[in-house]
């Protein structure tokens, strides 16, 4: 509420003609802006992912095919330990998931249960993957292939979504999310050391949505997490589409965004966009798919989809 009121501030000062001149929109520097007057535009690509483009070949046009083998679609585990196995098909073009070491970056893939904000997962053929802590009840998993910048793939066969139980999986309800993606072993009774260490994380108590697969479905890819430096300014929104065409694709959804509760924006083609003007500190991006006349389209409680992300500058 403080925000909204000081950006009803900032808009009435500008009105009077008493704001100081360096509040115009094309001030992205925001050296004397609190976060409350930021001014979000939309902006190209920036140059050093175009450059990161330029520099992977063909890989860009892959059109990667995923298939989720573990877990089994509509299967029921009794473990609150999820593991999950990939397998990737397709025209690659060079494509594969896997961190660099040295840049700490590289192609992975997104995974969400249920929805929750997604987890990395890089070494798909090398090292499970395992969701840990996952409660009892229903479930969803959705996965798709995704670029070094979180850019993800959106041709056919990319993106996969299973509906799986866990039934006395013994998840502890009490246990406190973790905000770190933990890459050991969470249990101590591991005595397999020749096994590669998998990577996964203790996930949120949460369960399934009525979702449809079958129906139109916006699934929440980026922004996630903390942003700095050269990475803070332009940050990119990402999703993915299921059953659901846009407008400017020919079809007559919408998805609408809205950062920090403040004017709502549109996205009519399928594609990232690369917001610039972000002030230091905490922002709520929500993006949610709405039909031609802006009504909810609703799934399950999944096509609205709030995040917080935070920016350090
Ligand atoms: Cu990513």
């Amino acid at each position: 509420m403080r925000s909204l009121g000081l950006i009803f501030i900032a808009v009435f000062l500008s009105a009077c003609g008493t704001a100081p001149t360096n509040t115009n929109s094309s001030n992205t520097s925001n050296v004397n802006a609190s976060p409350a007057s930021q001014t979000l535009t939309v902006v190209d690509t920036p140059q050093r992912v175009k450059d990161l483009m330029a520099s992977r070949g063909e890989q860009d046009s892959a059109q990667p095919a995923l298939k989720i083998v573990e877990p089994a679609a509509n299967s029921t585990i009794n473990s609150s330990t999820v593991k999950l196995k990939l397998s990737l098909d397709g025209d690659l073009k060079g494509y594969k998931p896997h961190k660099d070491p040295a840049t700490q970056t590289g192609n992975h893939v997104h995974v969400i249960l249920d929805n929750q904000p997604y987890e990395a997962y890089y070494e798909i053929d090398q090292q499970p993957f395992e969701l840990r802590n996952v409660a009892d009840g229903e479930h969803t998993l959705r996965v798709f292939p995704s670029r070094p910048w979180h850019e993800s793939y959106k041709n056919s066969g990319a993106f996969q979504i299973v509906k799986f139980t866990v039934k006395n999986g013994g998840a502890d309800a009490n246990k406190p999310a973790t905000t770190n993606s933990g890459q050991q072993m969470s249990n101590v009774n591991s005595n397999a050391n020749t096994a590669p260490t998998p990577e996964g994380k203790d996930m949120q108590n949460s369960t399934s949505g009525l979702v449809d697969p079958t129906k139109p479905l916006l699934t929440y890819s980026r922004p996630k997490g903390e942003y700095k430096a050269a990475e803070s300014d332009p940050i990119m929104i990402d999703f993915w589409l299921t059953n659901a065409q846009l407008k400017g694709d020919g079809g007559t959804y919408r998805v609408r965004y809205t950062v920090d509760g403040g004017e709502a924006k549109y996205i009519d083609k399928w594609a990232p966009i690369w917001l610039s003007g972000w002030a230091a500190g905490k922002h709520t991006i929500k993006l949610e798919l709405v039909d031609e006349d802006g009504g909810p389209v609703d799934n399950g409680s999944y096509n609205s989809t709030s995040r917080e992300i935070t920016v350090v500058k």
